[in-house]
């Protein structure tokens, strides 16, 4: 038997720790990948427990209450499809849900699949080590539990590791600070307050007009302007909701044809194939219908410069005209970066926020943050009066949360030396070297450039149906073939150099925004549908790519 990971010493092991429970997998997180897990596992006759670190189930939804939270796909779709007595009993009240709602739902499957008896909440998983010898995982939970499992799913979601600058003097701040991803569930009044909000992706462009709404004075610190398209929310009418119902066949079944999880195809035309004109009406009608459907309206967005830098120009155009002050309005406007390269935001009257007297706008690329001083906060440009500072700046995606979990394989070596050099991965599902881990939604898999729900299901669906492959083979241990994961890092590589996706050159699709993160493409880009048809292909052929042994 190979040396265990020295965290599992006897010396180390508490009373409570002794009590360690043997279960057929563990799944660590409960949120939407977690809960599915769990229920898939259990429906193949196995026994499962899932590690929370949360106080309740959710993920995402349960740690994003800022204000302002909402999804950015629509409620008909970021949803699971599994049930359809589910999809037929739920009622969603908008077209984008809310963080309320969506948590809501996810409390609603718990219940009504019974899975809360197989959920231990507020245990944060914080080692895990593979078992040479007897071809188990070994789990430690923060509450000194243990748990022995032969399977180990993550569950741990791509964006979950917040990210929070490492700011001089943040500590002897006199006023508040939080962070959009651990937001306090008693909720933050911004009544009175000078608030400064740093960060401007989708997280801020969400929250920016609804604190500005309520504080006395809200600046936003900006290093990069980002492309934003309208969301144009609503409620959702009863007719509408229930043509869907009726429809949710066909739109699953789109769902899992297309890019990018949605129901509906990214347009054939390529941009510069059509008149000014035409091109012009085109993204003038996406730009009414709103939504993350904008970047669908061209074949060649993500591929083609030029056809990029015509989306580009339409949405600078839309600021500078909704923007009135010229030189706010400049600030806003993203030009180091094509539309889409980094993830697009939509928004409810973002840019119009920026027309209000008590909403300054700081440029902190040009005049970057210096310190926080007890009072606020201070750039090179001068110094802000806060009384509340809210990061809205993001996560350590992807790598994160799994390398926040010690979680060491064959011979003991560790998953953080193993991406060293950034993620490697067998298809997002795997790790060479780490026996019968899967990691859901995991890098080198389509993951956050798709509708989370979707990737999330087909992921599910393929570890349950390989489990119990292996099960009923008396296999005891799966692991990716080096090889093969090379294989497929190289693939995700190329897929992406493909694309104008790499050229964002602070995109947390890269781990750009993270100092010291390797500078990586994680996500494969090279579309759910032909992902999904590969991981199918893989299994057809007896999980090609995978050592099986007994
Ligand atoms: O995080 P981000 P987010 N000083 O990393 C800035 C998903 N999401 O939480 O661009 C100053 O995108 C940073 O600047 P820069 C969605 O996939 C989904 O907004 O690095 N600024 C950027 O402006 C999304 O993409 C929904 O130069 C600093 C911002 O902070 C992902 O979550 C809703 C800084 C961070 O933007 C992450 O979005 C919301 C510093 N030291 C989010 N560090 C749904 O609808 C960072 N920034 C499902």
């Amino acid at each position: 038997m190979r040396p265990r990971a020295p965290r599992f010493t006897v010396a180390d092991v508490t009373a409570a720790q002794q009590e360690h429970e043997d279960v057929d997998a563990v799944v660590i997180g409960a949120g939407f990948a977690g809960l599915y897990m769990l229920h898939r596992l259990r429906g193949s006759g196995m026994s499962v427990v899932v590690l929370e670190a949360g106080d309740g189930i959710g993920g995402t939804w349960f740690w994003n209450r800022y204000p302002g939270a909402r999804c950015d796909s629509e409620s008909s779709y970021y949803s699971y499809s599994f049930s359809d007595e589910l999809q037929q009993e739920w009622e969603w009240t908008e077209r984008y849900p809310r963080q309320p709602e969506i948590l809501a739902y996810l409390n609603h499957v718990a219940d009504r699949f019974d899975l809360r008896r197989d959920i231990r909440l507020g245990r944060r998983v914080t080692a895990a080590t593979f078992d040479d010898g007897g071809d188990r995982w070994e789990v430690l939970t923060d509450t000194g539990e243990r748990w022995s499992a032969p399977f180990l799913v993550t569950a741990v979601g791509c964006l979950s590791s917040a990210n929070i600058p490492k700011i001089p003097g943040l500590d002897a701040f006199d006023g508040e600070w939080f962070h959009t991803g651990m937001w306090p569930h008693e909720g933050v009044s911004f009544a009175g307050k000078r608030v400064g909000v740093v960060g401007t992706g989708s997280t801020g462009i969400q929250a920016i007009p609804v604190i500005a709404a309520e504080a006395d004075h809200l600046t936003v610190f900006q290093r990069t302007a980002n492309y934003s398209i309208p969301a144009r929310n609503g409620p959702l009418a009863p007719a509408e909701q229930a043509e869907v119902k009726r429809n949710y066949d066909a739109i699953r079944d789109l769902q899992r044809s297309t890019t990018n999880g949605h129901p509906y195809r990214i347009s054939e035309r390529t941009a510069l194939s059509v008149t000014d004109d035409e091109r012009d009406a085109i993204y003038a009608a996406a730009w009414e219908r709103g939504g993350l459907r904008f970047r669908a309206s061209f074949a060649d967005l993500l591929t083609d410069a030029d056809a990029n830098e015509t989306a580009s120009e339409f949405i600078r155009a839309r600021i500078a005209e909704t923007v009135q002050d010229a030189g706010v309005a400049e600030m806003l406007t993203p030009r180091d970066h094509p539309f889409a390269t980094k993830r697009p935001p939509i928004d409810t009257h973002y840019f119009e926020t920026y027309n209000r007297d008590d909403v300054t706008l700081v440029d902190v690329k040009a005049s970057p943050i210096e310190e926080v001083t007890p009072t606020g906060m201070r750039t090179a440009a001068g110094h802000h009066e806060l009384d509340t500072i809210v990061f809205a700046t993001g996560f350590d995606a992807m790598t994160g949360p799994l390398l926040g979990i010690d979680v060491r394989g064959t011979g003991g070596a560790t998953l953080r030396d193993a991406w060293a050099e950034g993620p490697k991965t067998y298809l997002g599902l795997q790790v060479a070297g780490f026996p019968n881990l899967f990691t859901i939604t995991g890098p080198g898999s389509p993951s956050v450039l798709t509708n989370m729900p979707t990737s999330i299901e087909q992921h599910v669906d393929w570890i349950t149906d390989c489990i119990a492959h292996l099960r009923e083979q008396g296999v005891r241990r799966i692991e990716a073939v080096p090889e093969a994961q090379e294989a497929w890092v190289a693939h995700t590589n190329e897929v992406a150099a493909a694309t104008l996706l790499p050229r964002a050159g602070s995109s947390w699709y890269l781990g750009a925004n993270v100092p010291g993160k390797p500078r990586v493409f994680m996500p494969y880009a090279g579309g759910f549908a032909a992902y999904t048809r590969r991981c199918d292909e893989v299994a057809a052929a007896g999980y090609e790519g995978f050592a099986l042994s007994r």
